[in-house]
């Protein structure tokens, strides 16, 4: 049951699965390497990469003492950020895709991509890389394999999943595991294509090697292939950090949330209490993805199928976050940050002075009055959750956490209040559906222009997005005791340009009032959208707002909302006929409801 003898492999496969063998030997002979190494996720072996990395100049070792056993890695210039308009759902209709997602029938997909990976990998290593999304054991965890010829890929999702050898144990003699190819080829964006087939179980990724378009386990698999996977099974595949809240008595209160690329998951998910919320503590599951599915308790039970952190680096501090500054402190892969001349990294936002000797992302020299920035905004840390110093018990449990409540969270300088609780499933599912936020760096493109964003998976949802929503809906008749669905936005600016509410740490004042929401024991104001908390809802001893600051955050002013829901229109129109009617009509209640007291004349 052994591979072709013709690949000269340095390593005999570790496994007998007649469908993974079958797959490797034919995507050897496609893409033509030098070498075949399986990989098993021991130490040896990323000792091993490590070194060759090193040696290849794909990694530079950072100063062991300041920072033991990281690297810094450079990627190419044009290739810093995912790249949306080269993602693309490759299903036999153009309907099944959805008028969100770029689509590409599956042959003409295999075929070009095909031509561009013949021979694609000689001269070059071909690893074969088995990994598991979720927790080992769980039922609801995922085994994938991704093929690469990159040794960044494989020390990357070595991080950010369960890599090597307990993948093969969990996967067997089963046929049924995500097919991921990947080649850098020669990370020219005119041959640069993230193609899924979501029939076949299937990623190929080709012409890049950064994060979101490389990592197949992420957003490839985690989101846009279990997305449609969960549709089928009964579940939800959400981008959505997952925290515990303990309060100074002892209990524990779980809480998802998703917020767009770059908009605040990580810093939420590992959130520091202020003074005033001592014996308080939040505890991160996970900091980008949940996998959600009804319990046989009535409630929704969530699962970090992620086992690191692929996180934004500039703006992170000891002020902002100090796990994450912790985090980073070892076995960390940095991506595109500054390096200093003692072999330490530095970036915008981290409160220390740049030294003199600063070498920016690319390399050069860094100039102080150049204007340009040392590291690049989307510059990233890849680092294991083992090193989060409030990393959750439960982060491993294979049942997952049960929610009590989910958050939906965009960027956005007007309209949307510090926080909102909606009504009900459904009308928080359209708060949710209808989320703007202003676009951000995590991709190429325009940077500050507001986009909806339905459920912060515009760009991560495997199929139709009407059908999508309309699953988020009938999610509900399997959920006796659903949580509470609520809508925040840090990014709320005043009339001098300032941010409103000061965020961060300080994000723990209005995650109690969530939390206390949720189990029915504080109280709120009704708005014509939502409920939003009085002054005395929310505590604000020790915080320094200046008069009527929490009253500006928290507003809901009539004419803005009526502006932002008619401007939902193209949404509406865009996704067309799949949208669900309960979506519509909550919104013509809204409009007609906001029209109708203006009208009144009365105070609102
Ligand atoms: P992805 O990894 O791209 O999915 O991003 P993310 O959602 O995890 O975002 P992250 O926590 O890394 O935050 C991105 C940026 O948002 C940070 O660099 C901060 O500058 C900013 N940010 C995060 N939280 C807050 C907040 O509470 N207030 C303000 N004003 N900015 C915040
Ligand atoms: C995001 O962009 O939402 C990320 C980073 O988490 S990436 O893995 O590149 O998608
Ligand atoms: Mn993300």
């Amino acid at each position: 049951m052994a591979a072709s003898p013709s690949l000269t492999s340095p390593s005999t496969p570790p496994t007998t699965n007649r469908a993974l063998l079958a797959w490797v030997e034919e995507t050897a002979r496609l893409t033509k390497p030098d070498r075949v190494v399986w990989c098993d996720g021991s130490e040896e072996e990323q000792h091993r990469l490590l070194q060759e990395a090193v040696a290849a100049g794909v990694l530079i070792p950072l100063d062991a003492r300041k920072r033991p056993s990281c690297y810094l890695h450079r990627s190419n210039p044009n290739d810093v950020a995912r790249v949306e308009h080269l993602t693309f759902i490759c299903t036999p209709t153009r309907a099944e895709a959805g008028p969100t997602n770029h689509w590409m029938v599956p042959d003409e997909a295999y075929r070009k991509l095909g031509a561009l990976l013949d021979g694609a990998m000689r001269g070059r290593t071909m690893y074969v890389v088995p990994y598991v999304m979720g927790p080992l054991g769980s039922p609801f965890a995922k085994i994938g394999v991704e093929i690469t010829d990159s040794a960044y890929v494989v020390l990357n999702m070595r991080i950010m999943t369960r890599m090597g050898r307990p993948a093969l144990a969990m996967l067997g003699d089963a046929p049924e595991f995500n097919r991921g190819l990947h080649s850098t080829l020669d990370c020219n964006p005119e041959r640069r294509f993230i193609c899924h087939f979501p029939q076949d179980n299937t990623i190929w990724s080709v012409g890049s090697g950064y994060g979101g378009n490389v990592l197949l386990g992420k957003k490839c698999l985690a989101l846009r292939i279990a997305g449609y996977l969960g549709r089928r099974e009964g579940w939800l595949a959400e981008h959505m950090l997952i925290l515990g809240v303990e309060s100074p008595e002892g209990q524990t209160t779980y809480v998802a949330a998703a917020f767009p690329s770059a908009c605040g998951k990580t810093n939420f998910a590992m959130l520091i209490p202020p003074k005033r919320f001592e014996g308080w503590r939040v505890w991160t599951v996970g900091d980008d993805i949940a996998w959600m599915r009804p319990g046989p308790d009535g409630r929704l039970w969530a699962i970090n199928p992620e086992a690191g952190y692929f996180g934004v680096v500039p703006g992170t501090s000891l002020r902002s976050n100090p796990s994450a500054m912790r985090i980073m402190e070892r076995h960390t892969i940095f991506t595109n940050v500054a390096l200093t001349p003692d072999g330490d990294v530095w970036w915008e936002g981290i409160d220390d002075e740049p030294p003199d000797g600063l070498v920016d992302w690319q390399g050069r020299p860094w100039k102080r009055d150049s204007g340009e920035r040392a590291a690049h905004p989307n510059s990233r840390f890849t680092a294991p959750m083992v090193n989060n110093p409030v990393l959750s018990r439960q982060a491993n449990d294979p049942e997952g956490v049960p929610l009590s409540a989910i958050i939906f969270g965009g960027r956005r300088a007007t309209t949307i209040p510090l926080v909102l609780q909606s009504f009900n499933w459904v009308h928080g599912v359209f708060l949710g559906a209808t989320m703007g936020s202003e676009t951000t760096a995590a991709a190429t493109g325009k940077v500050g222009v507001v986009r909806r964003d339905p459920m912060a998976m515009l760009p991560f949802c495997g199929y139709d997005m009407g059908e999508y929503l309309a699953h988020w809906i009938r999610m509900r008749g399997a959920i006796a005791y659903p949580p509470k669905l609520f809508m925040v936005n840090w990014f709320r600016k005043g009339a001098e340009g300032g941010f409103l509410w000061p965020g961060y740490g300080e994000n723990m004042r209005v995650l109690k009032w969530i939390v206390d929401r949720s189990l029915g024991r504080v109280g709120a104001q009704e708005t014509l959208v939502g409920w939003v908390p009085r002054e005395g809802d929310i505590d604000l001893s020790m915080l320094n707002l200046r008069a009527g600051q929490f009253a500006e955050a928290t507003s809901v002013r009539p004419e803005e909302w009526l502006a932002e829901l008619e401007s939902q229109q193209e949404l509406f129109d865009l996704i067309g006929a799949t949208m669900p009617s309960p979506l519509r009509l909550q919104r013509d209640m809204l409009i007609e409801t906001l029209r109708a007291v203006a009208g009144s004349g009365a105070p609102s």
